[in-house]
């Protein structure tokens, strides 16, 4: 039977705005934080209980359809036949807690591994991001036009400076000190979710992170690869979307140039 796309569309679309209410209202209470792998690695309530809601929802919408979130499920999945949701139900849970802004709900739907469906909300602006396989991205009714190239100089690059810092998880230290270096200027906002949106909107010109998961770009990459951006690995290779990796998002121009003058594949 072929997939009604149009159909889990519309059901993504009614949850996320289920999930916002649930956040929003959730500003008037107190939160339950503990943390996972290290001191700074947080989780509250409220993560829990928005992923259960998609996955209670998707179950019984779509039972066939896998799921993969951060907080509890999916995490023993192979492969990536059929469809499978991938969710990030807040991404920058740490802006969460402590700013109560900067975080967004991330969701990359997927059929035997194709991006089809990807969606990054703005929970507090009310913006979502959605792009469609073929159809291009929206944010909430607003087309957005593709990616542009800028050169080098004129970029700016979304990097943690605790990542470039620490330079744990990958040997590209050195050319992306080089890179920093050149650039227009830096930011660091928290959320891979955000930074994906604003590579998506100009507002930044790349995104680099030394380690995520499937879950913090699985939404992003559909979106960007929809603007006819480009979603690597730090060596140029596509993502598994199974295993954590570093990611190097960008214009198309703007990857060739990162690797041609900076990171030698
Ligand atoms: P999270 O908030 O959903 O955990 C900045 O910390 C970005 O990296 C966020 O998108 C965050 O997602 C993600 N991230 C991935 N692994 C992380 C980890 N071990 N600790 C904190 N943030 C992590
Ligand atoms: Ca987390
Ligand atoms: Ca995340
Ligand atoms: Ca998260």
């Amino acid at each position: 039977m072929l997939t009604d796309w149009n159909k889990i569309d519309k059901f993504a679309k009614e949850w996320l705005q289920e999930a916002r209410s649930k956040i929003i209202a959730s500003f008037e209470s107190t939160l339950t934080i503990t943390t996972k792998s290290d001191a700074n690695d947080l989780v509250t309530n409220m993560d829990e209980e928005i992923e259960n809601f998609f996955v209670t929802n998707i179950r019984n919408q779509f039972p066939s359809h896998e799921i993969l979130g951060e907080e509890s499920i999916g995490h023993e999945i192979e492969q990536l036949d059929g469809v499978v949701w991938i969710i990030d139900p807040i991404d920058g849970t740490m802006n969460f807690v402590h700013q109560k802004r900067n975080f967004f709900i991330s969701i990359g739907i997927y059929e035997d591994g194709v991006g089809q469906l990807g969606y990054l909300y703005d929970v507090v602006h009310n913006e979502l991001y959605y792009g469609k396989k073929g159809e291009g991205v929206h944010c909430n009714e607003v087309k957005i036009p593709p990616i542009k190239d800028v050169p080098i100089h004129e970029a700016i690059v979304g990097i943690s400076a605790t990542w470039l810092i620490e330079n744990k998880d990958t040997n590209k230290g050195e050319a992306l000190i080089e890179l920093v270096k050149d650039v227009r200027g830096t930011r660091s906002y928290g959320s891979a979710a955000l930074e994906f949106s604003y590579v998506a909107t100009g507002r930044l010109d790349a995104y680099i992170s030394m380690r995520l998961a499937p879950w913090d770009f699985a939404g992003g990459k559909i979106i960007i690869e929809e603007l006819g951006g480009i979603v690597t690995d730090l060596d140029g290779k596509a993502l598994n979307l199974l295993e954590k990796s570093p990611v190097l998002v960008t214009s198309s121009g703007l990857h060739e140039q990162i690797f041609k003058s900076y990171i030698k594949k």
